[in-house]
């Protein structure tokens, strides 16, 4: 350590001098932050010489969009900020992208970036990097956004950033640093991380809840990705079990209980199916931490039953699309707790659905869903990754069929862009959750165009070691355009076929394994050979699809 990143790390209320960049790092450092993901430049070498000497592992990306996903699935899978230190101007408008990906999903992702020398900011004076207003990129994707007028402020900025993530909904964070303020020296106060609690149920409310639920014979739960962030699925399943509610998910609120739970429905919702029936005979639906979003409910066709309990800690959400007869605006997991532990002191519990009936409900959606010609390979992954394995998909078929089809045992083991749907963000998403849990297995599921998108990231792969078994479902196409092309512009097809690279060869330049998988039982094989290396794995899967 240097003596000025030791002296502020020891005694955080001292008042010290240091560099902005040794702020940047102390602040990093008093709120918990163990790695962070960057690419350097000149603007960011003051943050970068602070961090030799810190704590803090550096992960070094390829391209600041990989970056930014890298971030964002170590935030997914570890819950806490995933942090990414890029430059000015490029750096912004490249990570861009992944901050978006964060908005839409509510990852707390933190970019800490640089800007130009204050006499030259937004001045197109000629300089490095010019940009008229690069915070004007960063604000309409982002929960807070900040820019340091003054080295003084860094600490507190950076801390309030955190803070803005912690409080409610959680949403990427930036702040924007001159590069003069970065380098210069000045006395700074590094403040400890302040506790933050999160907003817990009104006791009305919750008895208001309890009297509506009394009054309900039939409940159903439906949840979203803000049941899985805020960590209910324990006090969840204890709900559901207590109403004999089954429990339909959003895709982000996959693994809020376990989808082997007799009660669990899955994310297996389609317009006309035997799950809508089950969600219109229900007289109460408890909603927790989902915005019934557009996409999720086919433009609000779900037919949830009026009588609605929602429960969200932003109060945008928690009217959204279906209006509720009762709206808690508060932590998920908090109110959940208190749902369950009120219902268990007033001796309420009911019969709801059966395990039977909910069984059935079940396999008649899976028997009518698309796809099945390509289900044996997600059966095969499941077979190979273990329960608290991860997964994360890229915006594929197969993650589109996995949706439906890949069960999920526990929260934080499936992540995917759902919201703004960005093709790239498995691979370097995946390698951000490996680096968050090292001990647990993490495959990548991408299509041939998507990992083209970012695939510049297989070299930070082998840099880091990170023994992530990347599965390619390779169908030389664009197939999620094509089909529509088929379906809706009478097969006049344009900008769908793909003359990809030899994946086992490219493999083979980054000296890393790879294989051809040709069968369910190939890929299996392969997955789990993989996941007993200490190197990254390709695993083509050459596949078709029928439209
Ligand atoms: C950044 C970005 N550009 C374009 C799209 C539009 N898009 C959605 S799916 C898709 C095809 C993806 O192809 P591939 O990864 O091979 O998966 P497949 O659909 O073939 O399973 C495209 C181009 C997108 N979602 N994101
Ligand atoms: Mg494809």
């Amino acid at each position: 350590m240097t003596t000025a990143t030791a002296t502020a790390t020891a005694t955080t209320r001292a008042t010290q001098r240091l560099t902005g960049g040794q702020a940047v790092v102390c602040t990093l450092e008093a709120h918990g932050v163990e790695v962070a993901f960057g690419i350097p430049g000149v603007h960011t070498l003051a943050i970068y010489d602070a961090l030799v000497d810190s704590g803090i592992d550096h992960i070094l990306g390829r391209h600041e969009q990989g970056v930014g996903f890298m971030a964002d699935g170590y935030a997914r899978a570890s819950g806490k900020p995933g942090v990414a230190l890029i430059i000015t101007g490029p750096g912004v408008t490249n990570v861009a992208t992944a901050v978006g990906e964060a908005y839409t999903e509510s990852t707390p992702l933190l970019v800490i970036a640089s800007a130009e020398e204050r006499r030259w900011l937004r001045r197109m004076a000629g300089n490095y990097h010019d940009i008229t207003d690069q915070i004007g990129v960063m604000r309409p994707i982002t929960g807070y956004a900040a820019e340091a007028t003054a080295a003084e402020q860094i600490p507190g900025l950076v801390g309030e950033a955190f803070r803005s993530m912690a409080v409610g909904r959680s949403r990427p964070a930036y702040v924007e640093i001159p590069r003069d303020l970065l380098e210069q020296e000045s006395a700074f106060e590094i403040a400890p991380a302040l506790p933050v609690s999160k907003p817990g149920p009104a006791p009305d409310a919750i008895a208001g809840a309890v009297a509506a639920i009394e009054a309900a014979s039939r409940v159903v739960i439906y949840a979203g990705g803000g049941a899985v962030s805020s960590g209910a699925s324990a006090s969840l399943v204890a709900l559901a079990e207590r109403l004999g509610a089954p429990v339909v998910t959003s895709q982000l609120g996959k693994g809020a209980i376990p989808e082997d739970h007799p009660l669990s429905l899955g994310n297996l919702w389609e317009r006309g199916n035997a799950v809508g029936d089950l969600l219109a005979a229900a007289d109460l639906a408890l909603v927790f931490g989902s915005k019934l979003g557009v996409a999720e409910t086919e433009s609000m066709a779900m037919p949830l039953p009026r009588h609605m309990i929602r429960v969200d800690i932003d109060p945008t959400e928690v009217g959204r699309h279906y209006p509720p007869t009762q709206t808690i605006v508060a932590d998920a997991r908090l109110t959940a707790e208190a749902l369950a532990a009120a219902l268990r002191t007033a001796g309420i519990s009911k019969q709801g659905w059966s395990a039977e009936d909910i069984a059935r409900v079940k396999a008649a959606a899976l028997a009518g869903s698309w796809g099945a010609e390509n289900a044996p390979y997600l059966e095969a992954l499941r077979r190979a990754i273990p329960r608290d394995g991860i997964l994360v998909g890229d915006t594929t078929m197969m993650t589109y069929l996995a949706a439906r089809r890949y069960p999920v045992y526990a929260p934080r083991t499936w992540l995917v862009p759902t919201g703004y749907l960005t093709l790239g963000f498995a691979l370097p998403a995946a390698l951000g959750a490996k680096v968050a849990k090292p001990a647990t297995p993490v495959v990548a599921m991408v299509g041939d165009g998507g990992f083209q998108f970012t695939m510049h990231e297989l070299a930070t792969a082998m840099q880091f070691k990170l023994p992530v078994p990347i599965v390619i479902f390779n169908d030389s196409t664009y197939t999620a355009v094509k089909m529509d092309q088929a379906m809706k512009y009478d097969r006049r097809y344009l900008g769908v076929d793909l003359v990809n690279p030899d994946f086992v060869q490219l493999a083979a330049a980054y000296g890393m394994p790879a294989v051809r998988a040709e069968s369910p039982e190939a890929l299996e094989a392969a997955v789990t050979a993989a996941l007993g290396r200490d190197l990254p794995t390709i695993i083509d899967v050459p596949i078709a699809w029928q439209y």
